[in-house]
């Protein structure tokens, strides 16, 4: 199958791309357009038409291609050949034309696109900017401002969005080559001139330097660290203050400095990785899925709320089944409040949300859940309580039905066993906000029927969910990550730290929030709670959760009691310090008889998110996780992890195996083995050199 065909019908010659699945800019690509443009300079066409076969015009660069040694012709080198050519070129547009794609069609003279196509510049997401001269004609065409929402945002905008800023000249919403062919042919008639892009001027006057100076602070803020955003601010600097081809010179000298970042490998990991998750090992691809076109959720607090409106944001039917009716209407209450905020946000119109609204329907009734084709119970997190749920799902609900809970911690096991119908358990956790965050954890028990794991990896991408499998244990694979995190944030702090200390050293490496703020974001009487009733033993050292417990005693749970290890500003909810707090850790150090001392940044990094990573390891080695890019992607759409360090797993191949090995093995001599025992998959890929990475590419 040829990658780019070449028709001449009357005086317009249709150059067509096929590179299944998203047309990407392969070599093949790139050397056939190249090769089909130079050819028809000579031949008796009068315009050009560039068309791709399948779902979508060319998608950008082939990512698959980036770490390997380039090879001409280079994408700049194919647009500058279509922009010299000597007949007008039409860029026809479908799906999706993102980055190189979409300079691709910058690179033509015209652009025709399908009102149901997008257009975007996406490449700060994989901690690149546009290198084939997408930030020197996007400004010139659509002004500087869009611009540079368009290439720090990395969001696709829509056809009609495109034609208003000048970047598509054509929108039709009927037989896109026809539309092509017809405005080729009108530019034949009119004699159209040549309308090359880098022909454009950008008057200085549109782009003053408090615009860029705001872009600047503004993306330190949001996309803190990463180089790519402020390089794409610098190229559009260049395209108003230099000449095209000095500009192409700087943004291909920017275009470098990011593609050898670590940044970029990160986040082009991620992006594989992201899709790997959704792939289960050993399942069959023809494995037959079960409808879900009926929805029952058994809870309506804030995680059931949460769930029902995933379900009813993707048109799908819900039953949301309370105890009684008082606890019902509080449910919905709490559905109707939050898509109210969404509306006033304007994420969906009024009109939209009456829709989602209906879809939502209350019961008290178990028997009304008979017919549903998914039920996921989201009740409290306590095993007895959702056993006797799912007992009484196993008497109502049809065969085929599938039962899920949403589950945190407990065993799905034990859960499955309270049924005749365990291979029609399935844990389905949710992370709240549940209808925000992306990540859902689906966790397959040892009876989890093939086509109920399959039907819910499915599932997840209906809902717009990231999907990651995981086997069963305690914690799954994100939250039992968590506990070597938390436990060493905390002896940092009876050991010598503050919290303000543990919090920067993680924020200034990338987390969203410290550990001691999420702590009380969460809140810490959860785990106080939790620890109720355990045995000493299994509560764990005390200098692990005695200044916790201290706290929580005293009536500080964190932020929603307006004070924790931090107190809060009641309006903004900020964070303020609080000296009492340091008088309590300090007690609770003497209590336990800890010298506190100074503790070096490093120490503080290493001791968290080496136990992080140190429990990933168990995890793969215990074949919880499928992958280790599946762990990244539970930290990066789960927990706050920044996307430019890749997850801990890649992070943990980017310091050196051997060096977590051995410092784990120090921590193991100071701190004991209680804390630092390290995984038997560490120790084997660290002695063999070899990276998590390879592991997985052994194991795929
Ligand atoms: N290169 C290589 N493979 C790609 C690819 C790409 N650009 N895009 C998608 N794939 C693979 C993907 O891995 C998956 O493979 C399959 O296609 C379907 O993808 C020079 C430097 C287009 C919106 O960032 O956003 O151009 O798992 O599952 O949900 O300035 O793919 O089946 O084996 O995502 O329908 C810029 C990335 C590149 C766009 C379709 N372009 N792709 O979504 O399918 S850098 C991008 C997407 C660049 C220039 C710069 C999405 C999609 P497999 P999928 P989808």
């Amino acid at each position: 199958m040829s990658v780019v065909t070449y028709t001449l019908e009357n005086e317009i010659g249709i150059i067509r791309l096929n590179n299944p699945p998203v047309n990407a800019l392969s070599l093949a690509l790139r050397s056939g357009l190249e090769e089909a443009i130079n050819n028809a300079q000579d031949d008796a066409s009068k315009a050009l038409v560039i068309l791709c076969e399948g779902r979508t015009f060319i998608a950008g660069a082939d990512i698959t291609e980036f770490g390997k040694p380039p090879m001409e012709p280079s994408l700049p080198a194919v647009i500058a050949t279509l922009e010299q050519s000597n007949k007008p070129i039409v860029a026809a547009i479908h799906g999706t034309a993102l980055g190189g794609g979409f300079e691709v069609a910058l690179g033509c003279h015209y652009r025709v696109a399908l009102s149901s196509a997008k257009v975007g510049l996406p490449e700060v997401k994989l901690g690149l900017l546009p290198g084939a001269g997408g930030t020197q004609r996007t400004p010139r065409l659509a002004g500087v401002e869009a611009a540079l929402e368009l290439m720090t945002s990395g969001n696709p905008i829509s056809s009609q969005k495109a034609h208003a800023l000048n970047l598509i000249d054509e929108v039709v919403d009927t037989d896109l080559e026809a539309a092509a062919i017809a405005f080729a042919q009108r530019l034949i008639t009119d004699q159209a001139p040549l309308k090359r892009i880098r022909d454009i001027n950008i008057d200085p006057a549109s782009a003053p330097k408090e615009l860029f100076d705001g872009y600047r602070k503004t993306l330190a803020r949001r996309a803190r660290g990463q180089i790519a955003p402020q390089n794409i601010i610098a190229c559009v600097e260049a395209a108003v203050n230099l000449p095209m081809d000095e500009g192409l010179a700087k943004e291909r000298q920017l275009f470098a400095e990011c593609l050898t970042s670590p940044q970029s490998a990160a986040m082009r990991h991620m992006f594989f990785a992201e899709r790997e998750a959704a792939k289960v090992k050993g399942l069959p691809k023809e494995t037959p899925l079960r409808p879900v076109n009926s929805v029952g959720i058994i809870g309506g607090g804030t995680m059931g709320g949460g769930i029902a409106m995933n379900f009813a944001n993707a048109g799908i039917p819900v039953t949301l089944l309370e105890i009684n009716d008082e606890a019902l209407q509080r449910g919905l209450g709490i559905i109707e409040k939050n898509y109210a905020i969404s509306a006033k946000k304007g994420k969906l119109s009024d009109a939209q949300m009456q829709q989602c609204l209906s879809l939502v329907q209350g019961s008290t009734d178990y028997q009304d859940l008979a017919e549903v084709d998914l039920v996921i119970e989201a009740v409290f997190e306590n095993l007895d309580i959702k056993k006797d749920v799912f007992t009484k799902l196993d008497a109502v609900c049809k065969p085929g039905a599938i039962l899920a809970t949403n589950t945190s911690y407990q065993d799905v096991d034990q859960i499955a066993a309270a049924t005749q119908r365990p291979q029609d358990v399935i844990g389905l956790h949710f992370f709240s906000p549940a209808n925000v965050m992306k990540l859902l954890e689906i966790v397959r028990g040892e009876k989890t029927a093939d086509d109920v794991i399959a039907t819910a990896m499915q599932m997840a991408k209906t809902i717009k969910k990231v999907p990651v499998l995981a086997r069963v244990c305690y914690g799954f694979i994100g939250n039992r990550m968590l506990q070597p995190y938390f436990r060493e944030s905390q002896l940092l702090l009876i050991e010598g730290s503050t919290p303000e200390k543990i919090d920067s050293v993680m924020e200034n490496f990338g987390m969203a929030m410290g550990p001691i703020a999420v702590s009380d974001l969460a809140g810490i009487d959860i785990g106080y709670k939790a620890r109720q009733g355990l045995s000493a033993e299994q509560k764990g050292p005390a200098k692990t959760h005695c200044v916790s417990d201290a706290l929580v005693e005293m009536g500080r749970l964190g932020q929603k009691s307006g004070a924790g290890f931090y107190t809060y500003d009641p309006e903004t909810r900020a964070r303020q310090s609080d000296p009492l707090v340091m008088e309590l850790v300090e007690a609770q150090a003497k209590a336990q008889g800890i010298e506190r001392r100074e503790i070096s940044d490093e120490e503080h990094l290493n001791r968290m998110t080496f136990g992080l990573i140190n429990e990933g390891a168990k995890i793969l080695e215990e074949g919880i996780a499928q992958r280790p890019g599946d762990i990244d992607v539970v930290y990066i759409y789960g927990y706050g992890y920044p996307v430019s360090r890749g997850g801990p797993m890649h992070y943990a191949d980017s310091v050196g195996l051997k060096k977590i090995y051995d410092t784990i093995c120090q921590y193991r001599e100071q701190y004991g083995e209680v804390f630092w025992q390290p995984s038997a998959l560490l120790k084997q890929l660290a002695e063999e050199n070899k990276t998590f990475a390879q592991w997985a590419q052994e194991n795929a």
